[in-house]
């Protein structure tokens, strides 16, 4: 237990007084993820109006401008990044071995010293470093201070290598602004995927310029996708792309009558069911079709991965969707990407466990060679509701309540998966019912984090009695950036 051990380490009079109120068992801050190792030490740092950003090595410069630009619309101070020693310092050292992400944070009573390996780790530590701030530090407009953080020592590195959220732009679309405040607040729990569904039956939403027609309203350019994939890598998030083969294609069946199998078109679909499109595995033009969309896809994303889906291919013959998918597995090949697809996909490097009900097919995932992420739509999927009540959201795989959704463990779900197996977790955000912004913020916080954090922290410092004390600290963080967040009663939100 986290607390229990940060309780040894608090000193002497602090764990009297806190008797003496009594006040519940002293308790470290409430960051999410939980961070590897915190130690609380003496004194306390405060964040002054002459405070500066100090940097010793040109890689910490991007981090420390972002990190100066989120300190001064709150503190309303100038906080100048300067190339020197400073209040805050952010140092890229090789130090301890704390991987990619990993980073350190001291807290001393006259300075906060962040040190990584990588401007990532940085990046990672500095969301640590909000969280330590008052929840006021995330407002947009000039707060009253003090800005003050007690003493700490934190070594913090993820367990995981893929801690992802999916937003589905196909079934209703998002703008470019609308996914770049999506992006921003998960970066804030250490999320490093941004997962696109940007094809289903009810919409096409990436233009393809080989194809002109799949995309006509509520759609990316190709320059909007590269926005958003820009905007993303500032961040050390990766984009990874999901154009949903060979079902779930009934938007480009409606565009292009010739990849039907009866070469007429089909109708534009709005409704909600599945399992009723699917390309023609028969014709040679699917294959043309899927090589220029694979190819112009994979140009326009730097990241590993192109997801080609493959869920739910009811309308598709067994043997017909094995042969889809090698066919698919050669071309994304060419085009230097690793293919990645929910459980049912036959080939590629990574599969997505989705369905409570199909273990079966993560184990057989894992038996060819594949890494899974997971995300079982009884745990992980947004979309579902949290109660009976919730105006939105499915309840296909339940009804999934904060502590649902926080309280298991990856390596635990599915019997024949071991850690090793897992690249990672994801929280899906599917939008059949969803079409405004705060729609999707009501239904991703507060789960989302909990998510970030079963991707991030070990399994043995995690408890749901411990978890849901650090969220109620983050629902004024929420408010200060008009998030609207679901209040689940099972949290004494502050
Ligand atoms: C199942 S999860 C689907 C999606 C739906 C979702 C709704 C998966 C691979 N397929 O097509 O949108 O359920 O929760």
């Amino acid at each position: 237990m986290p607390h229990r051990r940060l309780a040894a380490l608090m000193t002497a009079s602090t764990l009297a007084a806190a008797c003496a109120a009594d006040v519940p068992e002293p308790t470290g801050p409430p960051l999410i993820p939980l961070p590897a190792s915190v130690r609380m030490t003496e004194g306390t740092f405060s964040l002054d109006p002459g405070a500066r950003i100090g940097l010793r090595s040109a890689g910490a410069a991007p981090v420390a401008e972002e990190l100066a630009r989120l300190l001064r619309r709150s503190t309303g101070y100038p906080l100048p990044v300067v190339r020197q020693e400073a209040e805050i310092t952010l140092e890229e050292s090789g130090g301890r071995d704390l991987g990619r992400e990993g980073y350190t944070l001291d807290v001393t009573s006259d300075q906060v010293r962040l040190a990584a390996a990588t401007p990532e780790g940085l990046f990672r530590g500095v969301q640590t470093l909000r969280q330590l701030l008052p929840a006021k530090v995330e407002s947009a407009t000039p707060q009253q201070g003090p800005w003050t953080i007690a003493g700490l020592t934190i070594e913090d590195r993820p367990r995981f290598a893929y801690r992802g959220v999916m937003l589905d732009v196909a079934r209703h679309f998002f703008t470019v602004e609308q996914v770049k405040r999506y992006i921003d607040l998960a970066v804030g729990y250490k999320v490093n995927h941004l997962h696109l569904h940007l094809t289903d039956d009810q919409g096409w939403r990436i233009e393809i310029k080989s194809w002109p027609r799949l995309a006509t309203d509520g759609f990316y350019t190709q320059d909007d996708y590269r926005e958003i994939v820009r905007y993303a890598a500032e961040r050390f998030v990766t984009v990874v792309p999901e154009i949903d083969t060979p079902g779930h294609t009934n938007a480009a069946l409606a565009a292009y009558a010739e990849l039907n199998c009866d070469g007429r078109a089909r109708e534009p679909y709005k409704g909600r069911e599945v399992g009723f499109s699917s390309l023609c595995t028969d014709k040679e033009i699917t294959y043309r079709f899927l090589d220029d969309v694979v190819r112009e896809v994979a140009a326009l994303t730097p990241g590993p991965y192109l997801h080609l889906g493959g869920d739910e291919a009811d309308s598709t013959a067994p043997e017909d969707y094995e042969r889809f998918v090698a066919r698919a597995q050669r071309i994304v090949d060419t085009y230097g990407k690793q293919l990645m697809g929910w459980a049912e996909i036959t080939s590629g490097a990574v599969a997505q466990h989705w369905d409570p009900r199909a273990g079966d097919r993560a184990v057989a995932a894992v038996a060819r060679g594949a890494k899974l992420v997971m995300s079982p739509a009884d745990r992980s999927y947004l979309d579902m509701k949290y109660t009976r009540d919730t105006e939105y959201g499915l309840d296909w795989a339940g009804l999934v309540e904060v502590g649902d959704s926080y309280a298991w463990d990856p390596a635990t779900l599915v019997e024949g998966v071991r850690e090793e197996d897992i690249l990672g977790v994801e929280a899906p955000l599917w939008t059949e019912t969803l079409d405004r912004p705060d729609e999707l913020e009501y239904m991703a916080y507060p789960r989302l984090p909990g998510i970030a954090e079963i991707g991030w922290s070990a399994a043995s410092d995690r408890s749901w009695e411990d978890y849901r004390e650090r969220l109620a600290a983050h629902g004024p963080r929420w408010e200060a950036q008009s998030v609207a967040f679901y209040r689940s009663p099972d949290v004494a939100w502050r």
